[in-house]
């Protein structure tokens, strides 16, 4: 402090004589920012958040995003208000402005190192806190809880829809009605479904995402992935795992709709596809494709390409 002389004498509110007591006016102009702007965005723009309310996951996740938002707005308040604060008030060309003065160091003041560790670590514990209850109340994000699942909705009645990925397309196929096939997922309103979610070839992943259903496909994995859905409405479903030359050609749209269309539709594909169905694999939670030759595996033996219709889930073994 060797040139304290040259600047004014603090006072104990932290500035020089009859200025104002700026961290008074920061912390006021935050604390009037933080209470309109963080209500706003809850009641205006929270609703609209992606994913959505299609479904229960969808709804957690939703929730989970706005309360991070409504945590980081203040955060971001913070700054922005010093930084204006500062502009204003001590730029250089300002008629009339306090004196330059540097304030008082930040390192070695204890009000400054206190408020900072304990803001701070409220903040990230209760963010460490809340997202592990996130995790295990409304079982994870979405995603698969794997073959033996340690989480399990509560609901009695869950439908089971088998999503079964290969290069480059997705099948469903339904074990309750028959075991058939489509390639069309069409999902009740109002239910619980488990998606047993797994591949013919390499990885892939699927993503249903206004289902807000994300579960990795693996060969010879049977993940399930829970959600309950709410409404009706259009969803779109993608492949999310890089899986070869076409996986951004790896989606298709799928479909909630209420349950007597569900049944009504499921019904009629069964009878459709009953020829189909019986020369299918019977229902299984994994395939390994064997159409391809005495030796099995994932790709036809002999053939010019690799991706021969041969290789398509589902056709029947070729007479040797
Ligand atoms: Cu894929």
């Amino acid at each position: 402090m060797t040139d304290v002389g040259q600047e004014p004498t603090p006072t104990s509110s932290g500035g020089p004589p009859n200025e104002p007591r700026h961290f008074v006016r920061m912390l006021a102009i935050w604390l009037v920012l933080s209470a309109i702007l963080d209500p706003l965005f809850w009641f205006l723009v929270g609703p609209h958040v992606p994913p959505g309310t299609m479904t229960s996951t969808a709804e957690s996740n939703q929730l989970d995003f706005n309360i991070l938002f409504v945590m980081a707005l203040p955060v971001l308040l913070g700054v922005w208000v010093y930084l204006g604060y500062s502009i204003v008030m001590w730029r250089d060309g300002r008629k009339d402005g306090p004196a330059a003065w540097g304030g008082e160091p930040a390192r070695g003041n204890s009000s400054a190192t206190v408020a900072w560790i304990s803001i701070t670590s409220v903040v990230v514990l209760f963010l460490a806190g809340f997202g592990t209850w996130a995790l295990i109340n409304d079982h994870g994000s979405g995603g698969g809880e794997g073959p033996n699942p340690v989480w399990t909705p509560s609901s009695g009645k869950i439908l089971p829809i088998q999503v079964i990925a290969q290069q480059w397309k997705f099948t469903y196929r339904y074990p309750t009605f028959g075991g058939f096939e489509s390639q069309q997922l069409i999902v009740p309103a109002g239910t619980t479904v488990a998606f047993h979610v797994t591949s013919l070839d390499v990885i892939h992943s699927f993503w249903a995402y206004q289902l807000s259903v994300k579960a990795d496909a693996n060969p010879q994995i049977d993940n399930v992935a829970f959600t309950t859905t709410r409404g009706t409405g259009t969803f779109t479903v993608r492949c999310s795992e890089l899986c070869g030359i076409w996986h951004g050609a790896m989606f298709n749209d799928g479909k909630v709709v209420s349950q007597n269309a569900f049944e009504a539709w499921a019904t009629a594909t069964e009878q459709a596809t009953a020829a189909n169905t019986k020369n299918l694999p019977p229902f299984a939670w994994t395939y390994v494709p064997d159409a391809n030759g005495s030796a099995g595996g994932y790709y036809p033996d002999g053939t010019a390409t690799p991706y021969s219709p041969s290789e398509t889930y589902g056709s029947s073994k070729p007479v040797s």
